[in-house]
């Protein structure tokens, strides 16, 4: 028989695990799993796999070449595709994946895969990239958000254009496109990963309170200014948030006059602040007049500003010093819930309702924008055709 169009794919084997999973999906997976599986279950009687249906099953059994028995298996059997569960060793996956190519499956990349297989599962287009997404998704908050595009967000809300598109006006359509793509700025954040830099001047407690951030001691903390002389990047959990937290060198006047290498770096600084999401400003509280200046040379820069060394303080100057920024103790942590509560109201993100509707991949957003930019009903219902059902024709 013809092998046509089967892919062979290792899912979750990563170097060293207990169990693997390969799996097998097209025309011929069945086929070729009747070749390398012996079931130590009685199978149905109507033939091998109970696909039609859609019924999920699971078999016990072995992988076999020929009469060599090469590993004891499970196989879940799901939609069009099988899985078969094997043990994490890398030879013994390496060795399941060449059998199946060797029965005419071609090997593939995970995320060729998934794709090839979720659009082959998926009536719509929106609802295939986000089966696809939620793999590749950094953070929990996203995957929510990205689920709930099917049954409250973006899906249902295309599906009403789709039906209304004719007798809504195109002022009305583009409004609610607007809302979409502003939505979207705030959930990029939470779906994808985010860039948060630290910056202020040298010795204020930066490097301090970016392995506090991280929950451990990465980056030299020194009483010398300009420890930290280029940037160091730790990516950790900041609530929802997964963020690329950047540690800056010092932007001090001063020190870019004395060292050549200082003045790079700062210029550097300078371009990483600039794309960040989000800047954090740490200043030492007892020296709140070196601050100044440096804050007002940022100008309208994102920035949540921290007041740091709060412990600093006696508790009459607590009292009477009146600070609009965050309290902090980088050395103990204490003021970090603060700080971050602040971040996700500064990003927009506190309090994000994941059923929102919002684009999680550039070709919706892509799509979005085509709609703004036509005034011509028919065109704007084919781009919202094409969000729904990709290019093929309705
Ligand atoms: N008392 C006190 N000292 C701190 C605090 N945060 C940092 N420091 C100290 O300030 C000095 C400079 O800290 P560092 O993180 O290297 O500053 P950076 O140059 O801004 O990165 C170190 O001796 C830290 O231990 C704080 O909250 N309270
Ligand atoms: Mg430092």
């Amino acid at each position: 028989m013809e092998i046509k169009n089967t892919q062979v794919c290792v899912l979750t084997a990563r170097g060293m695990a207990a169990i693997a999973s390969v799996a097998l999906a097209g025309d011929d997976a069945q086929t070729i799993l009747e070749k390398v599986f012996r079931s130590s279950n009685p199978l149905p009687p109507s033939g091998y796999w109970p696909l039609a249906g859609g019924e999920r099953i699971i078999l016990h059994g072995s992988i076999v070449d020929g009469n060599t028995i090469i590993d004891e298996v499970v196989v879940g059997c799901e939609d069009d595709q099988f899985v078969i569960h094997c043990h994490g060793n890398p030879l013994l996956v390496e060795q399941i994946v060449k059998l199946c190519q060797a029965n005419g499956a071609t090997l593939v990349g995970t995320e060729s895969f998934m794709s090839g297989t979720y659009q082959s599962q998926s009536a719509d287009m929106i609802e295939a990239e986000a089966k696809q997404a939620m793999q590749t998704c950094a953070t929990l908050s996203g995957v929510k958000i990205i689920a709930n595009q099917l049954t409250y967000g973006l899906l249902p809300l295309a599906q009403t254009w789709l039906e209304t598109v004719d007798t809504m006006s195109v002022q009305e359509l583009w409004a609610q496109c607007h809302h979409v793509l502003r939505k979207t700025s705030r959930a990029k954040y939470l779906i994808n990963r985010c860039r948060i830099v630290i910056i202020g001047p040298p010795n204020s407690g930066k490097s301090t309170l970016l392995n506090q951030l991280a929950g451990k001691d990465e980056v030299i903390v020194s009483d010398t200014a300009g420890t930290t002389r280029d940037w160091i990047q730790i990516t950790c959990h900041i609530g929802p948030l997964l963020a690329d937290i950047y540690d800056t060198a010092g932007l001090d006047a001063m020190l870019m006059q004395q060292h050549e290498i200082d003045s790079e770096a700062q210029q550097a600084t300078m371009q990483l602040i600039r794309s960040a999401d989000m800047n954090i400003f740490v200043y030492d509280i007892t020296r709140e007049h070196q601050a100044q200046s440096l804050l007002f040379s940022l100008g309208s820069l994102k920035t949540v500003i921290v007041a740091n060394k709060c412990d600093l303080l006696t508790p009459r100057q607590r009292e009477n010093i009146y600070s609009k920024y965050v309290r902090l103790c980088a050395k103990t942590g204490d003021g970090i819930d603060r700080l971050t509560q602040t971040l996700l109201v500064a990003m927009k993100v506190a309090d994000f309702n994941p059923q929102t509707p919002v684009c999680f991949t550039d070709r919706q957003l892509l799509l979005l924008r085509q709609i703004l930019h036509t005034k011509d009903k028919p065109t704007a219902k084919k781009h919202i055709e094409t969000l729904l059902f990709g290019d093929n024709p309705v």
